[in-house]
Order: C-alpha cells, then structure tokens, then sequence
C-alpha cells in the first residue's frame, strides 16, 4: 500500500507539486488555524441549515452540498486567492485558470462511499492530455478512515482509460481538520462512507484551464452585486477574466468593465463607450 505524504503547514510549491506529481494528491496539514476553522465551521452551519442532501447516489442521498458557494458566504475568499494554491494551479494547469466547482460537501451519518472518478473525466479529451483540473479538498473537520475522509488511488492520474476496480489499491485522505489536501483531475478519487454519527464538512475549491467550460456558470451562480465586492484576484477566477486576451470577453471587451459600469449592458444589447 502507498503510504499517504503529508506536507508540512509552510511547505513549498515545489514539495506540493513533486507529491501532485507522483502520488496525484498531496495533504498539507493544519494549513488553516484552528480559529479559522471554527469560524468557518461556524458561517457554512448556517448556510447548511436551508441546505438540501443530494438527489442521486453522486451527490449522496445523506450528503449535503453547498454550490454557489460564494454566492452564500465570504469564509472562503481568501482560500480561492491562496498564494499556494495560486502557484501550484499556475504551474500545473497554466495561468488564466478559473474556478470550476466550488462546493461544500457534507457528508452525513450513514453516507455510503461515492463511486471512484476522475474530475475531469466531464471533459471529453483522449487521455493523455495536457493537466486541465486541480481541486483542493479543505477538511473543517477531521477526516477519518470513518467519517468519510475522501478515498484515492495513488498514482491513477497517470493510467490511461482503464478503470479501478474491487481489487484496485487505494488509501484515504485522513487528516486534521484545517487542512488542505490537493488533487489533480485525472486522479480517480471518491468520497468515502460515514460510519459515525457526525457529519463529516469540508470544501472543494476545484479549478480548471482558464480555456475551458467550468462545472458551475458563475454569472448566473454569484449575483453581480455581489462580485461587485469581491477582491479582483477572485473575480478574475469567477470568469470575470480573459484568456489569450479574447477567451470571456464581452463585446470585444474585459468583462471586469460591465461589472464597473451596469449602464453598459442596455436594453439586451451591449452599449459601446
Ligand atoms: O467529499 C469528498 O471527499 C470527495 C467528493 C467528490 O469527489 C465529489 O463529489 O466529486
């Protein structure tokens, strides 16, 4: 069995990318403090309270999520623009990356264990092709072997269109709460089951190449007066951004101006200066 290598909370880009490398995941324990975690325990126990649990066995029929996630709370904006993070999307998936899915998961009592996939399996690209997803898995609880810590298949992310099976190795994520574990989209991975009776929370920020589709539309997801206040570095990863300077452009223009100024959206149709 592979064992799992756990990073140090001031580890390096590099240390992060040679595990992503090798392993497909990599944990950074205790990233987050343990005052950080309680606060944003704290504000997604709200949002969960009007949280529905899934409608299929992906989602899990005793699994909440929280999509829209930054539509509904603001405890994770400073995550989303994480210099760490930042430098090991910029280095695997190339830089214009934007956010994908970013979706609280919580995993309730008596959840069975998701099927294993691979995040970017939604894309349909012959493999191998060059890396187009990386996700990072925030745990606001510990995960454990029982409570549904997330279950992976070291080194999968470089199989080609095989599949896992019943006898195919695979180790869990366990770890502290506040850490950050972060997975590349080839990985074939899964939620685990939870044998106890408390709910197991974390968030997935997973990203995508700046060129293509994310998972959620964000322009319908986060309400423009809300990505209003929004920090740049995070509008720019909702879609407010441009890619190969024409890739999301409104108009013929940055999407960053019809944020700036609504009076240029006119009528339906879009209003040149
Ligand atoms: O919650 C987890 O640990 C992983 C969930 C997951 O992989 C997914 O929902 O795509």
């Amino acid at each position: 069995m592979t064992a799992v290598t756990t990073l140090p909370r001031d580890t390096s880009a590099e240390d992060v990318l040679t595990t992503l490398d090798r392993d497909g995941f990599a944990i950074v324990e205790r990233y987050l403090d343990s005052a950080d975690v309680a606060a944003k325990k704290d504000d997604l126990q709200q949002v969960l309270r009007s949280t529905p649990t899934g409608r299929n066995d992906f989602e899990g029929f005793s699994t909440q999520r929280i999509y829209a996630l930054f539509a509904r709370t603001r405890v994770f904006d400073a995550q989303a623009t994480d210099p760490l993070v930042s430098e090991v999307l910029g280095r695997v998936v190339g830089p214009g990356f934007l956010l994908s899915a970013p979706v609280g998961i919580n995993i309730g009592p008596g959840e069975s264990a998701q099927n294993l996939h691979r995040d970017d399996g939604v894309y349909p690209l012959p493999r191998p092709h060059p890396p187009l997803v990386v996700n990072t898995m925030w745990a606001l609880d510990d995960f454990t072997e029982d409570n549904g810590a997330t279950i992976v298949v070291p080194g999968s992310h470089r199989w080609g269109d095989e599949a896992p099976d019943d006898s195919t190795p695979t180790v869990r994520a366990v770890m502290p709460a506040g850490s950050v574990m972060f997975f590349v989209g080839d990985v074939f991975h899964a939620g685990g089951a939870n044998n106890t009776d408390s709910p197991r929370l974390g968030v997935i920020l997973e990203y995508c190449a700046g060129w293509l589709r994310p998972q959620e539309n964000h322009f319908l997801a986060v309400p423009k007066e809300i990505v209003k206040q929004l920090d740049p570095g995070l509008q720019a990863l909702l879609g407010y951004s441009v890619f190969g300077n024409l890739v999301g452009n409104v108009d013929g223009r940055h999407p960053r101006k019809f944020l700036e100024d609504d009076r240029k959206v006119r009528g339906g149709t879009l209003a040149r200066d």
